[in-house]
């Protein structure tokens, strides 16, 4: 908090501020509370609509959570993160000290700017959908201001968002913000039939039309338009009406020559409106460089945090602090950095793919459970709808995953891996149970469990016992796998704390969705990881989705740090042998060692998860991105 002029004399006179120092140190504790009160904001801060000052609005929502258990762990989590950050920034200076910066400027320049302009693509998102579609089901809503979902607002229609309510908020907060708002229940089935409706026009124009959930896809129009002869304006105006006249909901769209582009556009002009970036590098190198990185999709809170403690809050920043930014590449992804500043990402359009899916889950809220019983019979629920899941799917899995969420709102996951393929209640309960039972008591407000390492049922084996078993008979193996006999460490992916709302269902459409939102919760395992690679951070583990495309180009590893060319045989570990030495291989671990990560419960054995270090393959390691094929 800032010093207080009239508080402690006494103190006052040890630390002898100037009135410049006292006033810059006031609006430091200022904007640390500003930035305490953003992390209330939630993932969709930046939604469409709006209107009223973020401050302000974030204020109402800190305040009204005061006390909470929610509010606490913000609290702890923010402290958290900012005790992170100044590690990072500790880091920075000392690498920057050892490093040749113009060498290290010029370095980073070198990252080849291939900016594909030669396909035309389009990201198309239902306005306010699920509103939009609970407005048809109850014409007595529209213009009004209302919420839909009750305890957790799923979203929020633009009448109600100029008060500043919007997805992800609780229900009491918002009526906070808006007295006045009414909420609704959800009809998942009206919003299913809805976008199958808008499916079947958009795949008219793309046959191979990606949707990424529910109510947002991209497509790839550029043979529409060369078939029919159209502009892509005219291509996508035609595609709204349509879509409209169909199903009496409005859509917006972004066409740019990438699917991260796109995105960003078709936010431009919401509600029922598009935008359609240039397709000329010097406009999209400017439209990039005012965009604050938080617009970037997959850039959530914790990375424009992270970011904005080494003084890069818009894109164009990245590139004027380059220097910096490549010798924190080990921790920031430095090529994943750069590509989002020049606007480069994966322009390909393809349906999501069965294999892309990782894993099948089910997750349950409630208020709370303490009791053992209570929360074993959930479990069993819940392993009875994932088998239902997985049926219907048609896939079996060897990765047993119990996810818990504390009374305190921390998220606990236990996993299990099995040595054969699973897939029904009889043989994931008791792995579920065993994970569980060693918990209790716990108090708790949400239980999961989801089955990952996935065999795609549909697909025939691969191997010459795939030409030996029908299709109804490998199931029934994959079923009947009996107890497990056989039980190995995993490692466990941090991706999975997204909103709890509607995942299940997103998933039910098996597209590519990636709504992971950026709390950096502990995941503990009681399980050491059994290759010794630690799970990337969720700030590194999100951005890491932007690097979908792979660079053309191969330079051979150069030392960040002393700018020596190592030659192109030169390996990733030769290369991190080299930087390790460079840098005085002592000299990081010490730091590594003192870096504040979050605290792990010490049976588990890993600790410092949050501090990337090398994999086995080089990836995540300093100018790995040099190396990528
Ligand atoms: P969005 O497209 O993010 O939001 P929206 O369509 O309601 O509004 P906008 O006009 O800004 O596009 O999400 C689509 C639907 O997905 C939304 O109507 C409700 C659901 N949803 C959730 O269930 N949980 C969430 O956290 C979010 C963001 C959306
Ligand atoms: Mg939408």
């Amino acid at each position: 908090m800032p010093p207080s002029p009239n508080k402690d004399k006494g103190k006052e006179k040890v630390v002898e501020m100037s009135e410049e120092e006292r006033q810059a140190a006031i609006a430091a504790a200022e904007a640390r509370q500003r930035s305490f009160e953003r992390s209330f904001a939630g993932p969709s801060v930046g939604k469409a609509g709006l209107m009223r000052d973020q401050t302000d609005i974030n204020r109402i929502i800190a305040e009204a959570s005061k006390g909470s258990k929610y509010y606490l762990n913000q609290v702890r989590k923010d402290k958290e993160l900012t005790e992170k950050i100044e590690w990072y920034q500790a880091k920075r200076d000392e690498l920057m000290k050892m490093a040749n910066i113009p060498r290290l400027e010029s370095e980073a320049e070198r990252i080849e700017s291939i900016l594909d302009m030669s396909q035309v693509i389009v990201h198309v998102d239902m306005d306010a959908f699920y509103a939009s579609v609970e407005v048809q089901r109850d014409p007595t809503l529209k213009g009004k201001a209302f919420g839909v979902g009750q305890g957790v607002l799923t979203t929020a229609s633009y009448e109600a968002r100029k008060y500043g309510c919007r997805s992800g908020m609780a229900g009491f907060i918002a009526k906070k913000l808006c007295p006045h708002i009414i909420l609704t229940k959800m009809h998942f089935d009206l919003y299913i039939a809805a976008s199958k409706a808008v499916r079947e026009v958009l795949l008219q124009y793309d046959e191979n039309l990606m949707m990424a959930s529910l109510d947002e896809g991209y497509l790839n129009i550029t043979p529409y338009m060369s078939t029919h002869n159209m502009t892509a304006a005219d291509v996508v105006s035609q595609l709204r009406a349509e879509v409209q006249a169909k199903t009496q909901l409005t859509m917006s769209a972004g066409i740019a020559p990438n699917r991260m582009l796109a995105k960003i556009c078709s936010d431009k002009n919401k509600p029922n409106g598009q935008y359609e970036m240039e397709f000329d590098r010097t406009v999209v190198t400017k439209f990039m460089r005012d965009l604050p990185v938080r617009k970037i999709p997959g850039f959530g809170r914790v990375t424009e945090r992270c970011l904005e403690g080494l003084g890069v809050e818009t894109c164009g920043d990245i590139y004027s602090h380059r220097a910096e930014l490549l010798v924190m590449d080990h921790w920031f992804g430095f090529r994943g950095l750069c590509k989002a500043y020049l606007g480069i990402a994966d322009n390909s359009v393809a349906p999501g793919k069965r294999e892309e899916r990782k894993s099948v889950g089910v997750e349950r809220t409630f208020r709370e459970k303490t009791n053992d019983e209570d929360i074993l019979n959930e479990l069993a629920s819940i392993a009875e709808e994932l088998e239902k899941d997985l049926d219907r799917l048609q896939y079996a899995g060897k990765t047993v995953t119990v996810k818990y969420k504390l009374h305190t709102y921390e998220n606990k996951t236990r996993a299990r891996s099995v040595g054969k393929y699973i897939s029904s209640s009889k043989d994931i309960l008791p792995i579920a149970l065993e994970l569980m039972k060693r918990e209790l008591p716990v108090r708790i407000r949400l239980l999961g469990l989801r089955l990952s390492t996935l065999k795609d049922l549909t697909v025939a084996d691969k191997g010459i016992k795939g030409f030996f078993t029908s299709p109804s008979k490998k199931r029934a193996t994959s079923t009947e796998a009996g107890p497990s006999r056989s039980i190995t460490p995993i490692p466990i992916d941090d991706d999975d704390d997204i909103p709890e709302l509607l995942r299940m269902e997103e998933e039910d459409e098996a597209e590519v969705l990636d709504m992971t939102n950026d709390d950096n919760d502990v995941v503990d395992s009681p399980i050491p990881y059994d290759n010794g690679t630690p799970p990337p951070t969720s700030t590194l583990g999100k951005r890491k989705s932007l690097e979908v495309d792979k660079p053309s180009h191969l330079l051979g590893p150069v030392c960040p740090i002393c700018n020596k060319a190592l030659g192109p045989g030169t390996s990733n570990t030769g290369l991190n042998e080299h930087i390790d030495w460079c840098l005085n291989k002592d000299a990081i671990s010490e730091a590594s060692k003192r870096s504040p990560v979050k605290k792990i419960k010490t049976d588990n054995k890993v600790g410092n998860r949050n501090i990337p270090k090398k994999g086995k393959d080089g990836k995540g390691t300093m100018l790995s991105w040099l190396k990528k094929p």
